[in-house]
């Protein structure tokens, strides 16, 4: 063996077994992943300050699938922010977060029963709580890259955390967080359009939320209004989420990979989706083309549709379909 770029294997809680890359630093395994721009993982011990203790072993085989073993939910965490790089990158051109190809890191077990996951644009850095009683770590795959995301929006729109640009901030990162979780496609965690639907994080074994019908969660916008800018960011985005839905895979209701949707329209408009991955390249040519600070649900509309237009041709049926999305969720006609 030589030192540098290895590839270890790990069982997380939620990812199941997975090869993940580590490095050998002298005689000992360290969480950081070489080929990856070096992102690595830190142990917070409970703690919320500092950042953390990187985990290192003397081989090269992490975690064993319970979250009572430190170092699962750190496996889950690090394949998580593999796979979001290997999407951004495989998929969008985009070499990490910055697309400097520096890697990001990742803290977990940050203070005890630690209900959140998130994105800190100072430490460049994502952090996970072990969720109720320290047993549920919020570390899914579709979780880590919606926090990465968070990064990724920083570095391009850099859409402002408030109004109607938030919810298209956070729609962004549950776009491409369930964009991971398609790519990734492991049977552990069978992709959809349901953000957090792992991490039990209700206690009642509901997803956080929905992205073919946002209300489902009793508090997300379904459709655009006038008021919509003045709810939480993480339910403003569900006029986002649901106009990405409906540009992928069209209104009614639907099968996908064995999980059951049913998706509105306003007005009962006839969508017929396009498919993931041209919505996917749509959304992320918008953001990082055309979107700004301020961009609101008009000008998101018009973002994708000057994206569609580079990427397909004007008046292309893909062009066409970004509007009829966006009518579908009462953003323009
Ligand atoms: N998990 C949340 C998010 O990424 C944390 C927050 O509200 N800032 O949006
Ligand atoms: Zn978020
Ligand atoms: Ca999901």
């Amino acid at each position: 063996r030589f030192e540098g770029i290895q590839t270890g294997t790990g069982t997380g809680v939620f990812v199941g077994n997975v090869t993940i890359g580590t490095t050998l630093s002298g005689s000992t395994y360290q969480l950081k992943d070489a080929a990856r721009g070096n992102g690595y993982t830190t142990n917070m011990n409970n703690g919320t300050s500092g950042n953390g203790t990187l985990f290192t072993k003397s081989t090269d085989t992490w975690g064993n699938g319970s979250a009572s073993n430190k170092e699962s939910a750190a496996v889950d965490a690090h394949f998580g922010v593999a796979t979001t790089w290997d999407y951004f990158k495989n998929v969008h051109g985009r070499n990490g977060i910055r697309n400097d190809g520096v890697g990001a890191f990742s803290r977990v077990h940050y203070d005890n029963n630690y209900v959140n996951a998130f994105w800190d644009d100072s430490c460049f850095c994502m952090t996970y709580g072990d969720g109720a009683s320290n047993t549920h770590p919020l570390t899914e795959l579709d979780v880590a890259g919606h926090e990465m995301s968070h990064g990724v929006t920083s570095n391009t729109a850099n859409l402002n955390y408030s109004g109607e640009s938030g919810g298209l901030n956070e729609a962004t990162s549950d776009i491409f967080g369930s964009m991971v979780e398609f790519y990734a496609n492991i049977p552990s965690d069978n992709p959809d359009y349901l953000i957090g639907e792992l991490i039990d994080i209700n206690g009642n074994g509901t997803p956080l939320r929905y992205m073919d019908k946002p209300s489902k969660d009793g508090a997300s916008a379904d459709y655009w209004s006038s008021t919509v800018g003045n709810k939480d960011v993480h339910y403003s985005s569900g006029v986002g989420n649901h106009f990405f839905y409906l540009l992928a895979e069209g209104g009614g209701a639907k099968v996908i990979n064995g999980v059951s949707y049913n998706s509105p329209t306003y007005n009962n408009l006839t969508v017929t989706g396009i498919g993931r991955d041209k919505a996917a390249k749509i959304w992320y040519r918008a953001l990082s083309t055309y979107m700004t600070s301020t961009t609101n649900y008009a000008a998101a509309r018009t973002a994708t549709e000057k994206a569609a237009t580079d990427l397909y041709g004007a008046n292309s049926a893909e062009v066409i379909a970004v509007g009829t999305a966006w009518a579908g969720v009462n953003v323009g006609t």
